[in-house]
């Protein structure tokens, strides 16, 4: 990057966010996308869109207090960023994982600017979490600090401001606990979260919403490029939301998905992962992927979760979470002729990494546009809210699939008006961001 204009920018957010280096790469990637765009409009360097995007409108900070099964009082920390509404009420999910600090959500709630405005619907970009680790805590426990983490955060959401859901940690179970206190705490049935049980206005087809719009996605970048799913070997790490509906939809486009993971490790399976029986496992037993192995004879589990890119696949889906993939990793997959990295997770790859795609012609489908299908189902299920009726599986599925194609679609052209054809990375942060900036700039310095 020479731009000094953007240079500049770069440095007064280097040192404005001192301490959050997934932030930082998440910033250095767009810029870098960018120049081109910046280089060629000096409106939006007038209307001082750069550093104006890469400050979040505002940022929460709150005390998350709750009664654990002992009765001891536990506190955790809670944050929300709306980061930027230019193109509709702030929307974007809640992580809970011990990680989480500012510079995750801020990393995820700046994605999550472009990656709504990908969907093409009217959605701004925000995220938030808690340091919170769900992991080996009742029922009880996950409802109380649900309702605490409400009881905070009701009085700065809302149908038509921000609209928070589900990320890691963040399911089904953790948004109708939250769903149930917002509505006792205001007496407003509202669709003030995405991601509802069905009885309760949820959208069908948002549980897959995430797994099935990356396999849309990566199946439309490899028909441009002659190749498809049909009979080719699969690997995606993760086992949780994401990486499940990854595996159903890649095995019903004809693909064999060999191997799957959590934090702790990898289970490899050379018949094809049991998707029946994983679902269970992750879904109701919320069990570990360990076990996995012990039931199915002819399959092995291997510690560290990082050695599952060791594994020989045509294509690699990362679905865990970020820097999943780093630079030894990514070298193994293209030693082992993976030609197709899709992703399901925010940001698994690390910049080296995505360097060796580049350097070995891989096909790289990038988060921002791979997994855009979560929200973009978020956003149906918004829209069968406000319009008091539910579409069916099928119709959602089916605007889902239409959705991940134009998105291909936008990410293909872009690069290519940008001279860089075949670089969806660039695509996406340039298609993205146009129509935000565009959004910016016509409403003023505000
Ligand atoms: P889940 O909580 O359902 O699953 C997360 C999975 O990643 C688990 O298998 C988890 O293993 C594994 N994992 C491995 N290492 C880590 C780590 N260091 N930190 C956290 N998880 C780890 O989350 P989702 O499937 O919903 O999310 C997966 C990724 O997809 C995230 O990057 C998320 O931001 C992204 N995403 C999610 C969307 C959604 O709609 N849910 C939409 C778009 C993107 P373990 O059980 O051992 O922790
Ligand atoms: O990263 C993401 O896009 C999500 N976790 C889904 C957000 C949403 O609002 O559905």
């Amino acid at each position: 990057m020479t731009n000094k204009y953007m240079l500049d920018v770069l440095a007064k957010v280097k040192a404005r966010n001192p301490g959050e280096p997934e932030f930082i790469q998440a910033v250095t990637e767009v810029f870098e996308s960018l120049e081109p765009v910046i280089e060629k409009r000096p409106d939006f360097v007038k209307a001082n869109i750069l550093e104006r995007i890469v400050e979040p409108d505002r940022q929460i900070i709150f005390r998350v207090p709750w009664v654990d099964d002992q009765g001891n009082i536990q506190v955790n920390r809670g944050f929300r960023i709306q980061y930027n509404d230019a193109i509709g009420p702030y929307k974007g999910g809640i992580r809970l994982h011990p990680s989480v600090y500012m510079g995750i959500i801020k990393f995820l709630g700046f994605e999550q600017i472009f990656k709504n405005s990908l969907t093409t619907l009217p959605m701004g970009g925000a995220k938030g979490g808690s340091d919170f680790d769900p992991k080996g805590k009742s029922d009880n426990e996950i409802m109380r600090f649900c309702q605490s983490f409400i009881n905070e955060l009701y009085r700065h959401i809302g149908k038509d401001i921000d609209v928070p859901a589900g990320d890691i940690g963040t399911g089904a179970r953790e948004i109708g606990y939250m769903f149930g206190q917002y509505k006792k705490l205001t007496g407003e049935w509202s669709g003030i979260l995405t991601g509802k049980g069905i009885p309760y206005g949820g959208s069908l087809a948002r549980t897959e919403a995430t797994g099935y719009g990356l396999c849309y996605f990566t199946e439309e970048m490899l028909k441009a490029n002659g190749k498809s799913f049909k009979g080719q070997t699969v690997v995606i790490s993760g086992s949780g939301n994401v990486a499940l509906y990854a595996c159903q939809k890649a095995q019903s486009l004809g693909a064999k998905v060999v191997a799957m993971s959590d934090s702790n490790g990898y289970v490899y399976d050379p018949n094809g992962i049991d998707f029946a029986y994983m679902k269970n496992l992750k879904e109701v037993r919320r069990g570990r992927v360990k076990e996995y192995a012990a039931d199915h004879p002819g399959s092995t589990y291997t510690e560290g979760y990082r050695n599952i890119w060791k594994v020989p696949c045509h294509i690699a889906l990362p679905c865990a979470t970020q820097n999943d993939i780093d630079k030894p990793s990514a070298e193994a997959l293209a030693a082992n002729g993976c030609y197709c990295v899709s992703e399901g997770a925010n940001m698994p790859s690390t910049p080296e990494a995505i360097e060796v795609y580049f350097a070995n012609k891989m096909l790289y489908g990038p988060a921002k546009a791979a997994n855009a299908g979560g929200v973009a189902t978020s956003g149906l299920e918004m829209c069968q809210n406000s319009m008091r009726l539910s579409w069916t599986f099928e119709e959602v599925d089916e605007k889902l699939h239409g959705i991940m194609k134009n998105i291909f679609a936008a990410c293909d052209s872009a690069s290519k008006e940008y001279g860089m054809p075949g670089n969806y990375m660039a695509g996406a942060n340039i298609a993205g961001f146009l129509k935000v900036a565009e959004a910016m700039k016509a409403q003023g310095c505000v």
